[in-house]
């Protein structure tokens, strides 16, 4: 029998609204939900290979438990009952030697995270920790010192910008389908691009405007911008007279950051820095500073964050159509939200995080997120306490955390390592047990909450049965639960059923997702009139002079400082890193589709530069940092800032099962030295430095 069923990708953790054409039982065809404006039936290439993920053999089949030493290999086929029981046992006798804390489980955010959540909680442990400080951890900090709002509570109205200024944010690779879409229109319409990378990339080939910045110095570009608006008053006076706090400060701050100043630190003339500030000023408020999620990733980016903040807020761009919005909720139509299992009672937990975000000791990252990279320290030093067990659900721990040979030397402390995963990742492959879960075609997830100027709910629904012997992921945590005597927080037996518990009051039933694969909470956009913004800070207005820092000891406007250089210029490069259009981080290398288009990476290394050490385009060289090295081919371009060498992350996979990606390519995870953003929370993968030599 033919059907179509609307569901939502997971290709990568973008989560585009989906319809999957189902013939006789099999995935036949996918394409983008044709009723979401912006989709309008398109998907990225990562998403058109849904399929060839499904039908790819080479993934964990059944529940699997190691026999052999850890990263051997060496499995034994088990049934669920004899997985979970293994797994139950052994968390039991941590709990009970060692207290719940001993047990953390990091993954990456996704639509069950409440799940997991509920899971740790009710074990009496603190140590969930989600990928997000991995990803745009200090840039959640800079929201919540700016505007009392986290990141995740901010939209970018790329529909209607009349100029959009992205920092090294490759939107037209690291793809996200509405905004690249949206983005399109945007442009046919008018819109001006400026792009701002020390690579040209695929997005400065579409750009209006297009710098090669020297790496690390985007704070340097933007002090000098401000420098510009305020110094020829280029500003909204009147949105910055009603909103920001700490003007005045900040205005004596800048003034000494002129363009001839950042003109020797970025290599951008002076007078195209003030060409940007006058045009961009022309056009507000409805434009946007891309506030971003990797680009430049060093020790101080929450202050880099701030200053991509600090421009919208001069520009009058924050709550401006064609500006920077807050989403609104199901509240702001009068109507409730899914419900979480995070809602219920749990046992109080006195004991800090592993990692101690939200102690004097890391006071500003998100306590809801944790900080991953602090893991392999905190087992390590057992620091504040022993971690015995950990669980990755939907998380690379080894490829994910800088530094792989010191995550794994912390990984061989612990009594138990369990992941629950579609795939052979490395960290699977490094476990005690693999639990399989169903991939996104083959099992319905719990409801995405999406709010917006819009807010909605859409539903990831079923489309074919699973084709091997795995199960859902909030299935496999109640029952593993059910071992641990937590049975009664998972209110369900089925996916079905914990969706009906999560629409209960919501007015919405599973019936209302069948016509379009989600439901609207009202009809038209909602924008906060620009007089009345409920900005969350003690101020209530924008903190330039941020209480969030200064509270907790830091500075709201540090003075500027220039990245750190390498000891010999001539044979080191500071190493950046990036995604690819093609592959989603580590985790779609071994799709049969997707490796066939790009199984392994490249070394971008400046022409004169290589020259210069005898590398040759398409040869093999040597990459080595302090911590890693590997051997990958040079890609010889003129494309690159001198001083910087570029890899796409996710390649050099160890797993050998997944054959397709075995040892193709490095892994930037192995070469990068683990050091973070000590202020809002951050790893600063870009903060190593590399030799490249021929071989
Ligand atoms: N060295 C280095 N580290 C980085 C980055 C970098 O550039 N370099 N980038 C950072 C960024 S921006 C991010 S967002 C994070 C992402 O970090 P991760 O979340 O670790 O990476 P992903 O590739 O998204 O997938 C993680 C795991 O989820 C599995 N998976 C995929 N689908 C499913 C599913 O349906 N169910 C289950 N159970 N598992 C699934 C994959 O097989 C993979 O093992 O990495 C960060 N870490
Ligand atoms: N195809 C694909 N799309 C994705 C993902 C994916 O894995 N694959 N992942 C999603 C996720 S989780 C994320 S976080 C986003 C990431 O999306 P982006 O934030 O766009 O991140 P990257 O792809 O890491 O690209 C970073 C760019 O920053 C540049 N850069 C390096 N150093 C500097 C610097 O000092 N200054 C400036 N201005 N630029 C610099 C690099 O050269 C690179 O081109 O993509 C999302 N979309
Ligand atoms: S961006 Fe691509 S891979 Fe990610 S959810 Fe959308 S279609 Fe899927
Ligand atoms: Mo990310």
């Amino acid at each position: 029998m033919d059907k179509d069923v609307f569901s939502l990708c997971f290709m990568c953790s973008v989560r585009c609204p989906i319809k999957v054409g189902v013939k006789d039982g099999h995935v036949d065809w996918i394409q983008g939900n044709p009723h979401v404006p912006g989709i309008d039936g398109s998907l990225c290439p990562r998403g058109s290979a849904g399929k060839s993920m499904l039908m790819d053999d080479q993934r964990p089949q059944t529940p699997l438990i190691r026999v052999g030493d850890r990263g051997s290999g060496n499995w034994r086929k088990a049934s669920w009952d004899e997985a979970l029981d293994y797994v139950g046992t052994r968390l039991k006798e941590i709990k009970e030697t060692h207290g719940g804390h001993a047990i953390a489980l990091g993954e990456r955010a996704q639509l069950s995270t409440h799940v997991s959540k509920a899971f740790l909680k009710a074990l009496g442990s603190p140590n969930h920790f989600t990928h997000d400080a991995l990803c745009k951890g200090s840039m959640n900090t800079a929201c919540r010192s700016m505007f009392g709002y986290t990141d995740g509570q901010m939209g970018i109205n790329y529909g209607n910008t009349k100029h959009i200024v992205l920092y090294g944010r490759n939107i037209f690779e690291s793809i996200n389908v509405k905004e690249v879409n949206t983005l399109m229109d945007a442009l046919e319409k008018g819109a001006r691009l400026t792009y701002i990378d020390p690579r040209v990339n695929v997005t400065a080939g579409k750009a209006h405007r297009y710098w090669m910045i020297r790496p690390g110095t985007d704070l340097a570009l933007n002090y000098a911008l401000m420098n510009v608006i305020i110094k020829e008053r280029l500003y909204d006076k009147s949105y910055v007279d009603k909103w920001i706090h700490g003007f005045v400060e900040f205005q004596d701050f800048i003034k000494d950051y002129t363009p001839e100043w950042a003109e020797q630190e970025t290599g951008i003339p002076a007078n195209e820095i003030k060409s940007l500030a006058r045009e961009i000023s022309k056009v507000k408020p409805g434009v946007i500073f891309h506030y971003g999620y990797r680009c430049a990733s060093h020790q101080n980016e929450i202050y880099m964050r701030r200053s991509i903040l600090m421009l919208n807020a001069l520009m009058g761009s924050v709550e401006a159509k064609g500006g920077i919005f807050f989403k609104k909720g199901p509240g702001a139509e009068g109507g409730k939200p899914a419900r979480k299992l995070t809602e219920q009672t749990f046992p109080e937990i006195t004991v800090p995080r592993f990692d101690k975000v939200g102690t004097p000791d890391f006071p500003l990252p998100d306590p809801a997120h944790g900080a991953p990279q602090i893991l392999p320290y905190a087992i390590l030093n057992e620091d504040p306490y022993p971690i015995k067990a950990l669980i990755n659900y939907r998380l690379e721990t080894l490829m994910s955390i800088a530094d792989t040979n010191n995550t794994k030397k912390a990984l061989d402390k612990l009594d138990l390592i369990v992941t629950i995963d579609i795939n052979y990742s490395d960290i699977a492959w490094y476990s005690d047990v693999i639990l399989p879960e169903s991939t996104y075609l083959e099992r319905t997830d719990s409801v995405q909450q999406l709010n917006g100027l819009k807010p909605m709910m859409f539903l990831r629904e079923k489309a074919v049965e699973p084709r091997y012997d795995t199960l859902e992921g909030p299935i496999i945590l109640k029952r593993l639960g059910e071992r641990l005597g937590i049975g009664n927080y998972f209110p369900y037996e089925t996916m079905d059923e914990l969706v009906d518990w999560q629409l209960e009051g919501t007015g919405f039933t599973r019936a209302d997702f069948k016509e379009k694969g989600f439901v609207s909470y009202g009809k038209s956009q909602i924008f906060w009139d620009r007089n009345d913004i409920p900005f969350k800070t003690p101020s209530g207005k924008i903190e330039f002079k941020s209480s969030l820092l200064e509270d907790a000891g830091f500075s709201s406007f540090p003075l500027y400082e220039s990245p750190s250089k390498p000891a010999d210029p001539d044979k080191q490069f500071r190493l950046v890193v990036g995604r690819t259009a093609l592959h989603t981080h580590i985790s779609t290398q071994n799709v049969p589709y997707l490796n066939e288009l790009m199984s392994e990476n490249v070394l971008w290394i400046n022409r004169e530069k290589a020259s210069s050490l005898g590398i040759q385009e398409g040869a093999t060289v040597e990459v080595a940092s302090a911590c890693g090295k590997g051997r990958i081919k040079a890609f010889v371009t003129d494309l690159i800032h001198p001083e910087a060498v570029f890899m796409a992350h996710g390649f050099g996979h160890e797993a050998k099962k997944a054959a397709r990606s075995y040892n193709r390519g490095l892994s930037d995870a192995v070469l990068q030295e683990n050091v973070y953003d000590k202020v809002g929370g951050s790893p600063a993968y870009h903060d190593t430095f590399v030799t490249v030599t021929p071989v």
